[in-house]
């Protein structure tokens, strides 16, 4: 891994300490936002949120044993399951979501791991949505190597494969998979050149360690992720993790503001879990740091505010969706927040 970018910008560090995780967590709020939004501010335009938009490409009866998850064949949550969608239905929906503003399009299935046949058809999937000018992002579970390689042949530009909580706490939450599974795969998509979408979720009754070492975790792989969404639990009746506590909106944002200080470059998305916010909420994420949303009425399976609120909400911000940093015609400008230390 090429991490000599890194070691160009002080300002993109990989060798954060646990320690210093927790002082940034420990900090007076305003002065923790008031440092966080000064990082923001040199590395982006605080006035830009990228959009993106996800399609649930396969819903449901996956085998893994996700807590929090909806899909998971093992919980009774009256979800509709379904096949492999069509690439004509995928196609129709990234083009809408293309026509109300969204620039990448984020394609998740219900897999552990995805076959070979499956692949085929999702880098058709690909294929298709590049073809329309939007940035592709895959989330499809475990990938071999080989498996990442084709995607970006395919025209990927995302993967996305969350750590979701600390190595401790993980356990707890997944049993039929490891925390090193999981980091197995994300060097295979960084080893192909794939950009790297990685966070987690807060809200599953993890303690405030278990935030401060997930970030770390993060923040001190060899490059930093170029995406890091920051999921908010979506409780859902009959997944084991329905009905606990729900998160305090103040420790969500300062989760995303000690996110934006230890890997400055990286877009951190304020992810699932908005419909859940408030406005102010929300606002109070962005100048922490938050400069990317899904987009859209429906997240996977869960619903998402609706888009007429999102677009209102950014009127009153004065906030504008991020142009599109890379699309087929534009192959080589790569995002400035990912060249610099994706290594490739
Ligand atoms: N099956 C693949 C996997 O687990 O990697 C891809 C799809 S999975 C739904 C993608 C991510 O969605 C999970 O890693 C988790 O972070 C997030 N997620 C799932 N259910 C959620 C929920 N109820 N609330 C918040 N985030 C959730
Ligand atoms: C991510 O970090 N959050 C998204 C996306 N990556 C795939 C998924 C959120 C799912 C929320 C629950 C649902 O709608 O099923
Ligand atoms: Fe399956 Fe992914 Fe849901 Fe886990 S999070 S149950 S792997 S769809």
């Amino acid at each position: 891994m090429d991490t000599r970018a890194h070691e160009s910008d002080p300002g993109l560090r990989t060798d954060w300490t646990e320690e210093e995780v927790r002082q940034l967590f420990e900090l007076p709020f305003n002065d923790l936002l008031f440092r966080a939004h000064a990082t923001h501010r040199r590395y982006f335009d605080p006035n830009e949120v990228q959009v993106s938009t996800l399609c649930s490409i396969k819903t449901g009866a996956c085998p893994e044993d996700c807590a929090y998850c909806p899909q998971s064949i093992r919980y009774d949550t009256g979800l509709e399951n379904e096949d492999l969608l069509a690439i004509d239905d995928v196609l129709r929906q990234a083009r809408r979501a293309k026509e109300n503003g969204a620039t990448r399009f984020c394609m998740g299935a219900a897999y552990r791991s995805p076959k070979p046949r499956q692949l085929e058809v999702i880098k058709d999937m690909v294929r298709g949505v590049r073809a329309l000018g939007m940035e592709t992002c895959a989330t499809l579970g475990m990938l071999t190597a080989d498996q990442a390689r084709q995607l970006r042949d395919a025209g990927l530009d995302y993967y996305n494969h969350n750590l979701d909580t600390s190595e401790q706490f993980y356990s707890e939450i997944i049993t039929t998979r490891t925390y090193r599974d999981r980091l197995d795969t994300l060097r295979h998509v960084r080893e192909a050149g794939l950009k790297v979408c990685c966070g987690g979720i807060i809200g599953m009754g993890e303690s405030d360690l278990d935030r401060i070492q997930l970030l770390h975790t993060l923040a001190t792989l060899p490059a930093h992720p170029e995406s890091v969404p920051v999921n908010q639990l979506v409780q859902v009746p009959g997944t084991p993790l329905h009905g606990l506590a729900s998160v305090d909106a103040l420790d969500l944002v300062r989760t995303i503001a000690v996110a934006r200080i230890l890997m400055p470059r990286s877009h951190v998305r304020l992810s699932a879990g908005r419909n859940e916010m408030s406005d102010e909420t929300q606002a109070l994420a962005f100048f922490a740091g938050a400069n990317s949303i899904f987009y859209g009425d429906r997240l996977l399976t869960t619903d998402n505010p609706e888009q007429d609120h999102d677009v209102r909400l950014f009127e009153r911000l004065g906030i504008s969706p991020e142009p599109p940093r890379q699309g087929p015609e534009d192959a080589s400008a790569a995002e400035p927040g990912a060249t610099a230390h994706a290594g490739t």
